[in-house]
């Protein structure tokens, strides 16, 4: 056997040490922009999410439900595949049903018009959220419909409905462009921002409709609903129905596969890539994985994965490594994998993202992955806790948990994740049933962490992910420096105890 003498870390066996903080380094100033999919040097991937973040392959975590609310909020989940074929499909056809904005044309609104009013179009019309269009009179005034008062980002305005509705817009508009307030002021009234804000249930407004779409098809709205972005969503699969699998996921308007396994660094991943590729050329996007070596991520590159996902073991519900003594602490399997991925990229010219897979507890662990190199991590547990994942919300032992299993146990019974060929009956868990703490609404949970990450980027200097990458300077942590990282020798009161 080969020997290797490295020792296998964890995430929690590091920390970041700060870089300098420049006065344009801000929080509303970075972008966490990264790409999901491969793409050749100079040019850009064909899919970018806006937040790093993906919901995993898994019964107890990524549904329909799931997938609208973090899409939504710019991130992506891979609907599972351990359910039958037709009943996948659906659900990913009830996300892509959702659409992520909707340009009312004109729709005779008026600077008159209140907020109520466009609320009762929505209502009317039944589209999921509604684009806020300029006036009419094509001068730039977003606002008109929503009050007949100039209203100007970063200005005090008296009145509260008016504030309330563009703080949210203020905000996302600094930080997705990654401008300061006062110019996004200059360019929302010069108009030079070829977007419209949208406003949606929670009456914020999220996502933008592109300017050149409204434009072109102001006379016919319709037309713009074939034409406008929808939702992002993703599907596993397996390499044993593949064949049958991917033709509906791709009919349902899938947007990109990922094939589900715990060990991918075989055959059978090749195959079902090769039959992606000869079957739909590069239009249909497919990841790949696990792994978590060089070798491994070297084999499905060139079997032309266009995203490769690592880790093995690491899941908070998994018990590969204990079953069958396979695996690598996440954060070395992710250094060495990082360093594949540059050192393919600087030989081909080809940039396949990898997606750092399970195993993150802390909110910080999730810098630390980027840093270390991942272009986006796969989380379960991080969302198992949340409203919208599909399991039971129960009160057990005085507290909410909800439910959380793994793909691996006798509960899910996904038996293709872990195949090796062979006969089905010599199955043996890989996973575990469990309870996690109920965390409430995704989108509070997420606003949290990514203040976090963009709060420990500023520490780091870094206004993108790429730079974070770059200047990051990561450090290794004793047994005893962990234990002075949290509260220590002092008496925690009562309620501190208990949080
Ligand atoms: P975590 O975010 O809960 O730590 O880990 C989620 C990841 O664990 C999933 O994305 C998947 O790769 C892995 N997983 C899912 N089921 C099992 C299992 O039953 C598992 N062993 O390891």
């Amino acid at each position: 056997a080969q020997i290797i003498n490295d020792i296998s870390r964890t995430f929690n066996e590091y920390l970041l040490i700060p870089g300098l903080t420049t006065k344009e380094c801000t929080p509303g100033a970075i972008s966490l922009k990264t790409p999901l999919v491969k793409f050749r040097k100079g040019e850009r991937p064909d899919i970018s999410l806006n937040v790093p973040l993906v919901s995993a392959i898994m019964q107890s975590v990524s549904d329909s439900n799931m997938a609208i609310a973090l899409a939504r909020n710019g991130g992506l989940s891979f609907i599972f595949g351990s359910q039958p074929i037709e009943e996948q499909a659906e659900m990913v056809r009830k996300v892509k049903k959702f659409k992520a904005g909707f340009v009312v044309s004109d729709a005779n609104l008026t600077p008159e018009h209140t907020l109520a009013d466009v609320l009762e179009l929505k209502e009317r019309t039944g589209f999921s959220t509604i684009a806020v269009t300029h006036n009419g009179k094509a001068d730039g005034r977003l606002l008109g419909m929503v009050t007949s008062r100039d209203y100007r980002p970063g200005k005090d305005s008296q009145d509260k409905k008016v504030r309330d509705f563009m703080t949210p817009f203020e905000k996302l508009i600094t930080g997705k462009h990654g401008i300061s307030l006062e110019e996004a002021n200059d360019i929302i009234w010069d108009n030079k921002i070829n977007t419209l804000p949208v406003i949606d249930e929670n009456q914020c407004m999220k996502y933008f409709v592109f300017r050149k779409d409204y434009d072109n098809h102001k006379n016919n709205p319709n037309e713009l609903l074939d034409t406008h972005k929808r939702l992002l969503v993703g599907a596993g699969i397996n390499t044993r129905d593949y064949a049958a699998r991917i033709p509906r996921l791709v009919e349902a308007g899938v947007d990109v596969l990922c094939i589900d396994s715990s060990d991918g660094f075989s055959e059978y991943q090749k195959e079902t890539i090769g039959f992606v590729k000869e079957n739909y050329g590069p239009d249909v996007k497919i990841g790949a994985g696990n792994v978590v070596d060089a070798d491994g991520f070297n084999y499905l590159a060139e079997a032309g994965a266009d995203f490769i996902k690592v880790g093995i073991g690491g899941g908070s519900i998994c018990i590969t490594r204990e079953q069958k003594g396979i695996g690598r602490g996440q954060a070395t399997a992710l250094i060495e994998v990082a360093k594949a991925r540059d050192a393919y990229y600087a030989r081909t010219g080809e940039y396949i993202p990898i997606c750092s897979d399970g195993g993150i507890v802390q909110d910080y662990h999730m810098v630390l992955a980027l840093a270390m190199g991942a272009d986006f991590l796969m989380m379960g547990r991080y969302f198992a806790r949340f409203d919208e994942s599909p399991t039971k919300k129960l009160m057990v032992g005085g507290n909410y948990v909800k439910e959380y299993w793994g793909e691996g146990s006798n509960r899910a019974r996904n038996w293709q994740r872990y195949d090796m060929g062979g006969n089905a009956s010599l199955k043996f868990e890989e996973g575990v049933d469990s309870y996690v703490p109920y965390a409430g609404k995704l989108k509070d949970n997420l606003d949290i962490t990514l203040g976090k990450i963009k709060s420990t980027m500023c520490s780091c200097g870094a206004l993108s992910i790429q730079e974070l990458k770059q200047v990051a300077k990561i450090t290794m942590v004793s047994s005893t420096s962990i234990i002075e990282g949290g509260a220590h020798d002092v008496i925690l009161k009562e309620t501190q105890r208990d949080s």
